[in-house]
């Protein structure tokens, strides 16, 4: 007994200084953990920095390249070319090409060759205002893609312009430090992905700058179409894709170039729908009465969202940011956002003939040139709203 009430005794002493030795490494613990924070706060502050350095060396050769404006001060002197317009403004609206919104038939078969070139061309983004792009063979913006939900689609991306470029498309699920890297000028790329989730999609240089690369014109649309039998059959698809310019001239005489300061303050001098101001206004979009007509909207920005409406009529169906799950899809609203980087399909059946206005309803977008019109039923006329 004596023995095990000893035995008792030495393990209650034991315990204490068990406990003891407890603390004190807790306390030490702690120490350790707080010392241990403190680095790690203090690394990431010193990391911070580098990657502000390091953007700042990215963007820093860009300035010299064409006598871009790539100063992000001075933003109370910024001046607008907003509306800037020749004498023979509308007859250059008349005699322009407008960009063809009409959905493209998705090529059949299991895999789908998409070959995109990027390009330093000067277009026109309105009536005769110049800009100096970077863009695709075609122009801004690159052609619309369409493809059905489940084909391979193969990308081969080819750089004719100047600098590195890349193409980062936001259907895909794919790793982007691979798929989606700098091209060399004179280089190119393929990658591939299954178009697995519908919708309509942005794609888009993702080089550094990338403000810079979308705004100067590097952005198009894809369009995957869902399974045969979830959607109702539309008698017209349109695809239209938004965006910005920004200006550093007016671009009457000579093109103008990009201007950073605007970009990051957002103050765009011109909003298009599909790369040109204003261009469905006097060349409209048609349906028949009763058509369903299905737009395809993505706004590729590369900062401000859209607020997509049509004037005189109301979207019988919303499939919100492109989700195309019947059951997620909103009904009878009259303004839908697509943000910038976004999608959304929108789906309308209008009676009455007529000219009816699509826009983004933030109406500074309006008088910036992203408007146009559906002419229902062939009618006379023109309107500007
Ligand atoms: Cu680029």
């Amino acid at each position: 007994m004596s023995g095990s009430s000893y035995t008792a005794r030495n393990l209650s002493s034991v315990s204490y200084k068990d406990a003891l030795v407890g603390v004190v490494s807790l306390l030490l613990g702690l120490l350790v953990a707080v010392l241990g924070f403190v680095a790690l706060m203090m690394w990431l502050d010193a990391r911070n920095l580098r990657d502000h350095a390091a953007h700042a060396a990215a963007s820093a050769p860009a300035s010299s390249m064409g006598g871009m404006d790539m100063s992000s001060t001075n933003l109370g002197s910024l001046t607008s070319y907003a509306g800037a317009a020749p004498a023979n403004a509308d007859s250059l609206a008349a005699a322009h090409k407008a960009y063809p919104a009409t959905l493209p038939a998705a090529p059949a078969g299991p895999v789908v060759d998409v070959h995109l070139v990027l390009t330093d061309l000067n277009i026109q983004i309105a009536p005769g205002i110049k800009y100096a792009a970077w863009a695709w063979a075609g122009g801004a913006p690159g052609p619309i893609i369409h493809v059905r939900q489940g084909q391979l689609v193969k990308i081969t991306l080819t750089n004719n312009g100047a600098i590195p470029h890349s193409v980062d498309f936001h259907a895909a699920r794919i790793a982007p430090d691979k798929a989606f890297g700098d091209v060399f000028p004179g280089k190119s790329v393929s990658y591939t992905f299954r178009a697995n989730d519908p919708g309509v999609f942005m794609y888009h240089c993702g080089t550094k700058p990338v403000l810079m690369h979308i705004a100067n014109g590097m952005y198009g649309a894809i369009v995957v179409e869902p399974k045969p039998g979830v959607l109702p059959r539309a008698d017209e698809n349109y695809v239209l894709v938004a965006s910005e310019w920004y200006l550093d001239s007016d671009g009457l005489q000579k093109p103008a170039q990009f201007n950073m300061a605007k970009a990051h303050a957002r103050q765009p001098d011109w909003m298009t729908f599909n790369g040109y101001a204003g261009q469905y206004v006097k060349h409209p979009l048609t349906a028949s009465p009763g058509d369903l007509v299905r737009f395809w909207v993505v706004d590729a920005g590369p900062s401000l969202d859209t607020d997509f409406h049509i004037v005189g009529t109301i979207l019988n169906t919303a499939y919100v940011f492109g989700d195309m799950k019947p059951a997620d899809a909103l009904h009878d609203v009259q303004t839908v956002t697509v943000p910038a980087g976004g999608g959304g399909v929108f789906d309308v059946k209008i009676d009455q003939p007529g000219l009816y206005p699509f826009v983004s309803h933030a109406f500074a977008a309006v008088d910036q040139g992203q408007v146009g019109l559906l002419n229902v039923g062939n009618v006379k006329g023109t309107m500007s709203h």
